[in-house]
């Protein structure tokens, strides 16, 4: 091995959430707490059980969280957003491999003040508090449209071996919500996850392409599980599709692996995503490549959150 090879490896074996760094897939504990708050206590949106239930699955889904005149609002922006050319040529949107239809608008907390609100809303933001038990920031929002007929497929991933790896999240204290706008059936491609796979963290095999997000928000390449790990972790989890009506709410921990199918109905799958991060977990430089994602992915300035 060469001497750089060398060092390279001993730095990647100093990180115990390294990935990406040989040919190697290798199943870790997990280091950190899932619920960093009292379990045992009602938090200000989630209930004990709630909770417990959120450290045991790595997900908990929170039906009818939003009505449907919320819902309605939250498709006028969508629809909005969508049909205005010059928004979409400014906001950070990423569009589907072949169709060119929109895939995802990213920030949308911050190019939309609907979504904003929606982010900050205590439903959603005291939730993540409850889980994360400190203060907080975005690190990442976005909308994926799924849009009928060509949404294509989000393969199998654990978000915080991205977050870590690209953009140098250091620990697992993180947590995505996903608030369905479109009911998800089971037709269109629902949100999957495996039940309790946050609890260990798979390293990945390959190593991380230059300018990598440009091709792995449209189909994710590295860092995506092997066969042989994703039917262990099924055989043991199960699978769970969040077939939900709109105006759910769906809570995930950062290293759950989850995914989806493409969506060849006539029926879009539409659902935001606001990422919460604690602010004691800022993310550091990256653990694999030496630059980090762009800013809209990753948010580099965090500001505490008040809700
Ligand atoms: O790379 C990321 O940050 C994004 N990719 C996926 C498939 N899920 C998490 C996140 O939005
Ligand atoms: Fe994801």
């Amino acid at each position: 091995m060469r001497i750089e090879q060398f060092y390279e490896r001993s730095e990647a074996l100093a990180d115990p959430y390294s990935s990406r760094v040989d040919d190697q897939y290798e199943t870790r504990a997990r280091l950190d707490p899932v619920v960093y708050s009292d379990p045992l206590k009602d938090g200000m949106a989630l209930t004990a059980e709630q909770k417990q239930a959120f450290e045991r699955d790595g997900f908990l889904i929170l039906d009818g969280a939003f009505t449907q005149d919320e819902v309605a609002g939250f498709n006028q922006e969508l629809n909005r957003m969508a049909r205005d050319s010059e928004f979409l040529s400014a906001a950070p949107t990423i569009t589907e491999p072949l169709s060119g239809e929109v895939r995802s608008i990213f920030e949308i907390h911050k190019v939309s003040p609907v979504f904003e609100k929606l982010a900050l809303d205590r439903r959603i933001a005291g939730a993540a508090r409850d889980i994360l038990n400190d203060d907080l920031y975005i690190h990442q929002s976005r909308l994926n449209y799924k849009p009928g007929f060509k949404g294509k497929e989000f393969f199998w991933h654990s978000d915080f071996e991205t977050w870590h790896v690209e953009d140098g999240m250091p620990r697992m204290r993180a947590v995505s919500a996903s608030i369905l706008l479109t009911d998800n059936r089971y037709q269109n491609g629902p949100l999957m996850v495996i039940p309790g796979s946050h609890k260990t963290y798979l390293k990945c095999a390959g190593r991380t392409p230059d300018d990598n997000y440009k091709r792995s928000l449209k189909v994710q390449e590295v860092g995506v599980p092997d066969q042989e790990n994703l039917r262990r972790m099924t055989e043991k989890g199960g699978l769970v599709a969040a077939t939900r009506e709109a105006g759910s709410l769906v809570l995930f921990d950062c290293n759950l692996m989850h995914g989806s199918a493409g969506n060849i109905t006539p029926f879009p799958r539409s659902n935001t995503f606001f990422v919460f991060n604690a602010m004691s977990n800022q993310l550091m430089k990256p653990f694999g490549p030496e630059k980090a994602r762009p800013e809209f992915l990753a948010e580099q300035r965090p500001k505490k959150i008040s809700f």
